[in-house]
């Protein structure tokens, strides 16, 4: 068998369902094959990077691995932010790419670039294939690699006369690497020890992350909550972990979470940190974070994380589920009356102040776009304010139905990403929220969210700035908007030259109208093109570098 074949029998015999790509002449063998495979649904993008970004949307909102695939040289440096942004959240992507021939390699030969060396610092793992006969093995590793332990992307590199060679089919039963054994089970010391804290702590609190998703660890998340009640903030990452309208939420927490979590994590007596890294986003200032906290547990899959930001007194590696499981054995139900009361008075303290305004404002898109979709959708948002107001209003009580590039902070990962969540959910509502900076981006993904009939539904707020950056000059550098005023095309208009419905809207009134008919086409994507106020901040925020507890509520001189 021909090694272009072989390499889509492994496929399929991993499961892969769907590849999103872009072909070139170093893959045009593969394609060759793809072309009689029906059971693989190729998805062809409009560019690689939108192919990494799909495959991660794809991966994040099913559980799946994603698989994307491009040609050498500049099809493959493409790819490099969409594997960076699966790196960072910890994505399961598995990436192939064309090589030149082995004969070439390292003689400048048309469209090479060293793609293993390029790729080395934002893959889990990558792989050069020099012969046929390693194919078979290298795939079954590739994806076990990208799947198991910490997930994250692993890129493939074959080149093309390795594509074109003959070997025998066949499929390693067993993958076993070297070296690369993840913990699965927590020690059951260290268990026993977390235990103990919780039951000697009067303000425990449970700050969660993507690991808790990654690792289906939700159900006993919430049992180990509830029996101990203990409250819960999540990051980003970890939003829909725990449902955000379960009581013992306290919702997302760090520089724009709420006054509450940041309150909580100022005064807790014990942190557990759960498939949570730490980030500084989270931490504000690394030296007053959880300055009253006495124990810190941190429960986490990769070893590497433990200890990297914060001194963590109970460290326990291991797989979140199986971890928390154990835990719960060992814990007695508990009430913290007390510590929810005063929560609850944080709460009552600071509720943020509904603004009036004769224009459009952004959260209230976001409200009704909630509201008329029952806080059901899978929402995918791209990066800046936007990305900050649909975390903080779209409530999300399931997980996997949140993408959006916390660690890299991508922008123009959402629209590819929506394509690939929408492929992999065909039966569900996705939601992009986006910005008029981000969108156009990644605006070509429009004629693939076309091409596949895909009806997703895009919300962008547009404030005729790239606004977080804007806000940021605005508090730190004297309001002096340097290059993030934008001058944009009419994007109701452009949608419609894509093939998609395109919708403007630009007061309130206008607003319900757009969201009813963009929630009843179900053949196109939908472009709603939200005139917001202008100059809108994102409230609270903790200032880069303070602590959590100096968070700006609101802003200066309108309120408090
Ligand atoms: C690829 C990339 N380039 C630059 C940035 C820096 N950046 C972060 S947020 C932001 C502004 C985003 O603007 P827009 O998409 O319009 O969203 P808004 O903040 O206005 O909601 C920029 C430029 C980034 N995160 N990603």
């Amino acid at each position: 068998m021909k090694g272009a074949k072989m390499l889509i029998e492994l496929l399929k015999r991993e499961g892969v369902e769907v590849i999103f790509g872009y072909p070139g002449g170093a893959v045009i063998d593969i394609y060759d094959v793809l072309f009689d495979t029906p059971e693989i649904k190729h998805v062809l993008v409009r560019h690689e990077q939108g192919a990494a970004h799909a495959a991660d949307g794809y991966a994040r909102t099913t559980g799946k691995v994603g698989v994307c695939i491009a040609t050498s040289g500049p099809g493959a440096t493409n790819l490099t932010t969409g594997l960076a942004t699966a790196y960072m959240d910890s994505v399961p992507v598995v990436a192939i790419t064309g090589q030149v021939p082995t004969k070439l390699i390292g003689k400048d030969a048309f469209q090479e670039a060293d793609v293993t060396g390029i790729t080395m610092p934002i893959t889990k793992h990558n792989f050069l294939v020099t012969h046929i006969e390693e194919l078979p093995i290298i795939v079954r590793e590739a994806f076990h690699i990208a799947s198991t332990g910490r997930p994250g992307p692993v890129l493939i590199d074959l080149p093309k006369d390795v594509q074109q060679q003959e070997a025998e089919f066949t499929f390693p039963e067993k993958v076993e690497i070297p070296g690369y054994r993840p913990t699965y089970q927590g020690h059951i010391n260290q268990i026993n020890l977390a235990a103990q804290a919780i039951e000697k702590a009067q303000k425990p609190l449970l700050y969660i992350g993507g690991g808790v998703i990654a690792a289906g660890a939700s159900g006993a998340l919430r049992e180990l909550a509830e029996k101990t009640e203990i409250p819960v903030t999540h990051t980003l990452m970890g939003k829909g972990a725990f449902p955000e309208h379960h009581r013992l939420s306290l919702g997302m927490l760090g520089m724009h979470g709420t006054y509450w979590a940041n309150k909580a994590i100022m005064n807790c007596d014990l942190l557990i940190a759960v498939g949570a890294r730490f980030d500084d986003r989270v931490t504000g200032n690394l030296k007053t974070f959880a300055r009253n906290t006495e124990t810190i547990i941190h429960i986490d899959i990769d070893p590497a994380e433990i200890g990297k930001n914060v001194k963590t007194h109970i460290p326990i590696v291991g797989d979140a589920r199986l971890v928390l499981e154990e835990l719960l054995k060992r814990v007695e139900s508990k009430k913290h009356p007390e510590w929810i009361q005063e929560i609850e008075g944080w709460k009552k303290e600071y509720q943020p102040p509904r603004k009036e305004s004769a224009k459009l404002l952004p959260h209230t898109v976001v409200e009704k776009v909630y509201q008329a979709t029952k806080g059901k959708a899978i929402v995918v948002t791209d990066v800046g304010q936007h990305q900050m107001w649909a975390a903080q209003i779209y409530l999300l009580d399931e997980p996997r139905c949140w993408a959006s590039s916390g660690g890299l902070g991508t922008m123009g990962y959402g629209l590819p990403a929506a394509v690939g969540a929408q492929i992999g959910n065909p039966d569900k509502l996705v939601v992009l929220f986006s910005g008029d900076g981000s969108i156009m981006m990644k605006i070509q993904e429009l004629v693939t969210a076309c091409n596949y009939c895909l009806p997703i539904k895009i919300f962008v707020l547009n404030n005729s700035y790239l606004g977080m950056v804007r806000q940021w000059q605005g508090c730190f550098y004297k309001g002096r908007y340097s290059c993030t005023q934008l001058k944009n095309p009419d994007l109701a208009q452009l949608a419609r030259a894509f093939g998609a419905e395109g919708i403007s809207v630009k007061n309130e009134a206008e607003l319900e109208e757009a969201i009813n008919k963009a929630l009843s086409i179900e053949d196109r994507p939908v472009l709603v093109d939200c005139h917001i106020e202008e100059e809108e901040n994102v409230y609270p925020f903790v200032p880069p570098g303070k602590s959590l507890d100096e968070m700006i509520l609101w802003e200066p001189g309108k309120e408090g």
